[in-house]
């Protein structure tokens, strides 16, 4: 008779600073105790490190629904940190009507349009930073420009005006902790909920958004009855909640890799069409968003062992990102590497609806970086900013050598 195969247990806290500040021996762990397992601190999940399952997991939405929540919270038996997304925290039919909209908002045709005025800020804050720099001093990669980039050409395309925008960055940090256990991270994150989901909500309503900008195509959309009215402020919400924090680490993040990796740094001096391949493998090295859980809505299986109905289902986005059984030589940052298959944005119908306006941005940050700047080198030690769910570096320090 066969027995029923168990699946390892781990005693492993992921929320723990230590494993947010250095998550890889982790991952390791993880990875090598099998496809799926359990960690003693959060009984009630399964937690998947391996490339394979990770992406088994995001492609089957049926089984694995969002619904429930896609951090550790179980909204069957817990409330809500917010009204729920009507695209992330949603499941077909909804999802489906949502993601049209917001589809064709952020289509590659949308993203030809905003291109010129995005690739300009990016020139124009590379300039300023190359003349920082030169005249001896050091600049901030995280507070001159990774920050200030995303914060200007994101809400200038939604259509938010220009004043308070860092309530973007609060609210970002606030959202991405709110997926993780209710531990210090997220107490001290939530002590501005108030004010700052005051500002975010305000913004989203249509006398505050440009008439053409993304926010108000969503209006438009309910105009036409594709959605309703009621559905449009909380669809802008999703806007300023997925599109600033997330592109913000990922510029830190690439600035990171390249400044630490100077012969990578090196090919693309040489070659600043590799400014969108360098991106990519930042995304996967170095991966902004590290987990997104699911929630079986059935007693299933993942890889042949068995998960009960209403299990979280903890996906390690960026150790699968990081999985030998995928990418050869996964902890080198390579820009050669084409990571295609890497889950930094997704997999499936959840996958990130603005991956264009997102590679957009790493792409003429990067190439106006590789025009102007001979070598990006480290000029002291780095900082973190800890959050449940993003890898965000707070400090940067950087010596940028003029071409
Ligand atoms: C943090 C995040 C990611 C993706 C979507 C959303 C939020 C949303 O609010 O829809």
């Amino acid at each position: 008779m066969n027995e029923t195969p168990t699946i390892p247990e781990l005693d492993i806290d992921p929320y723990a600073a230590d494993n947010l500040t250095d998550p890889y021996p982790m991952h390791e762990r993880m990875r090598e105790a099998g496809p799926v397992v359990r960690l003693t601190p959060y009984p009630s999940l399964v937690a998947c490190g391996r490339h394979a399952e990770v992406h088994a997991v995001f492609s089957d939405h049926a089984t694995f629904i969002s619904g429930a929540g896609v951090g550790l919270a179980n909204f069957n038996t817990e409330t809500p940190f917010r009204p729920k997304s009507l695209i992330l925290e949603a499941d077909p039919p909804l999802h489906t009507q949502t993601r049209t909209v917001l589809s064709r908002v952020l289509s590659p045709k949308a993203v030809m349009q905003i291109r010129a005025a995005f690739t300009e800020v990016a020139e124009q804050m590379v300039e300023r930073l190359v003349d920082q720099s030169a005249n001896g001093g050091t600049v901030c990669g995280i507070h001159d420009l990774a920050q200030i980039y995303p914060l200007k050409v994101f809400p200038d395309a939604v259509g938010v005006g220009p004043d308070a925008r860092e309530n973007l960055l609060v609210y970002g940090d606030m959202i991405f902790n709110s997926m993780g256990p209710r531990n210090a991270l997220l107490a001290r994150a939530a002590e501005r909920m108030v004010p700052v989901t005051a500002w975010i909500m305000e913004h989203c309503k249509r006398e505050n958004l440009r008439p053409g900008g993304f926010g108000d195509q969503i209006y438009q959309a309910a105009d036409s009855g594709e959605i309703t009215h009621e559905q449009a402020p909380l669809l802008v919400r999703s806007f300023l909640s997925a599109g600033v924090d997330t592109t913000v680490n990922g510029l830190g993040n690439v600035l990171f890799a390249l400044a630490h990796n100077p012969g990578e740094y090196a090919k693309l001096h040489a070659d600043a069409t590799l400014a969108r391949p360098a991106f990519e493998e930042a995304l996967r090295w170095e991966s902004p968003a590290q987990t997104f859980f699911r929630t079986a809505v059935r007693d299933c299986e993942i890889a042949g062992l068995p998960v009960p109905e209403n299990t979280k289902v903890l996906c390690m986005l960026a150790s699968a990102n990081r999985d030998p059984r995928k990418w050869p030589d996964p902890d080198r940052y390579d820009i050669g590497r084409r990571p295609t298959g890497h889950v930094a944005l997704g997999a499936g119908i959840h996958g990130c609806v603005g991956q264009a306006v997102a590679r957009l941005e790493g792409e003429v940050v990067l190439t106006a970086l590789a025009k102007r700047v001979k070598r990006i080198e480290p000029a002291g030690a780095h900082t973190r900013r800890l959050n449940n769910t993003l890898r965000a570096l707070e400090t940067l320090p950087l010596r940028l050598t003029p071409a």
